[in-house]
């Protein structure tokens, strides 16, 4: 089945009772059992969700792989991930990588006695100086948030097979209708479902899928025992998102390349970064591994002060000023100041994120009027 055709319909049967095309909302927490021991297959909401369990299996089904789980936001889907591991494990991260995620590595886990690496993964063979037979995961995030770092999956892959490691990729920024990782050999990919998967901006959700056994047997093990599950209302929500998953990411991606293009012609604007642009460093490899380049743009101001770049935000009208991406509506943000504050200042400006760094998630509307929005917020006093 072909992807289009996979969105809409993985793991989405009429409901047998009705006929129901749309999975219903299950909002049960139990389920009555004929005697003890013997049930339809679900004995408690915690563990499984028939509506629930739609959606994971349509999201498994959409990154070409067999598992799937679903929990209460991106982060709750990391933490699962990283409870796999045991104190004195050591992961290896990209550099330039969401600040919740750095926030969750080295505020909660370090305690726990896991040791973080962070790299950039551009050049494979740094990924190879840190790993050593205590390295038990690599975390790659490509495109990263917000700097549009392209790390070459398959390139990373061939490294991280000489070990024992687990690579996963944080395929937030791509979905899995323009980058596939299992496919080019990753282990497990997680979701900030929260994003352009649910792509209205009304649920904060994460996901795991995988394709190996033994990591999804740990996978819903801790599902269940850390019990950070997504609600049935919010699991419909998405079924119904991803329904046109390929549609949006199409017109994100045309208006992404739109204004990124713009962005470089304008004096006040000192770099964009996007991965479809000629100049961008991982242009190629994206091109190879993508089959487009999302929404997603930042770029610096020539006068590179924080003040600057507010006085751009504040500007906007149509673009709204608010932390996420990924909906259908234009969001625009400060890395510096919101979505990476929680990032040091030095390790912040280390991966580029320069005071003026501006972080655009452009949305489906009329790329013109979006153009418009910026040309005032940039140009006029
Ligand atoms: O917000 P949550 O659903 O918990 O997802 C966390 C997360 C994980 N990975 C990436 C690449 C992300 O961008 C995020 C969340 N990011 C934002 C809220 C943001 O504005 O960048």
């Amino acid at each position: 089945m072909k992807f289009a055709t996979k969105a809409i319909h993985a793991g989405v049967e009429p409901d047998p009772s009705t006929g129901a095309i749309m999975t219903p909302i299950y909002q049960t927490t139990t389920y009555a059992q004929e005697r003890v021991g013997a049930h339809k297959g679900f004995e408690y909401s915690r563990t499984a969700n028939p509506t629930r369990a739609a959606l994971e299996t349509n999201l498994a089904a959409l990154e070409n792989a067999k598992y799937g789980a679903c929990f209460a936001s991106g982060l709750a889907a990391i933490d699962c991930l990283l409870k796999m591991l045991n104190p004195g494990d050591e992961v290896i991260s990209t550099n330039d990588l969401y600040g919740g995620s750095y926030r969750l590595f080295q505020g909660i886990f370090a305690k726990y006695g896991i040791v973080f690496h962070y790299t950039p993964m551009q050049d494979a063979a740094k990924i190879e100086a840190l790993m050593n037979e205590k390295t038990k995961l690599i975390w790659v995030e490509t495109p990263t948030n917000p700097m549009m770092n392209v790390i070459d999956i398959e390139a990373v892959a061939a490294v991280v097979k000489r070990g024992k490691a687990i690579l996963a990729v944080d395929n937030t920024f791509a979905t899995p209708c323009l980058q596939r990782p299992i496919d080019l050999g990753a282990d497990v990919v997680m979701h900030s479902v929260t994003k352009y998967l649910g792509g209205h901006s009304d649920v904060v959700m994460g996901a795991l899928v995988t394709n190996d056994e033994a990591i999804a047997k740990e996978m819903y093990r801790i599902q269940n025992s850390s019990g950070a599950v997504c609600g049935p209302q919010d699991a419909f929500l998405v079924l119904r998102g991803v329904k046109t998953l390929h549609l949006r990411m199409e017109r994100h991606s045309q208006n992404g390349d739109r204004v990124a293009r713009w962005l470089l012609e304008q004096d006040a604007v000192d770099k964009v970064y996007y991965p479809g642009l000629e100049s961008h460093p991982g242009h190629e490899i994206a091109k190879r591994q993508m089959s487009a380049f999302t929404g997603m743009v930042s770029f610096s101001l020539k006068d590179d002060t924080t003040a600057a770049a507010h006085d751009v935000l504040n500007r906007c009208k149509l673009f709204s000023l608010a932390e996420s991406l990924g909906g259908v509506e234009s969001l625009i943000g400060h890395p510096a100041t919101m979505t990476h504050a929680s990032i040091p200042a030095d390790v912040r400006r280390a991966c580029g994120i320069t005071d003026s760094l501006i972080r655009l998630s452009v949305g489906i509307e009329d790329a013109d009027d979006l153009i418009a929005d910026l040309h005032r917020a940039i140009t006029e006093p």
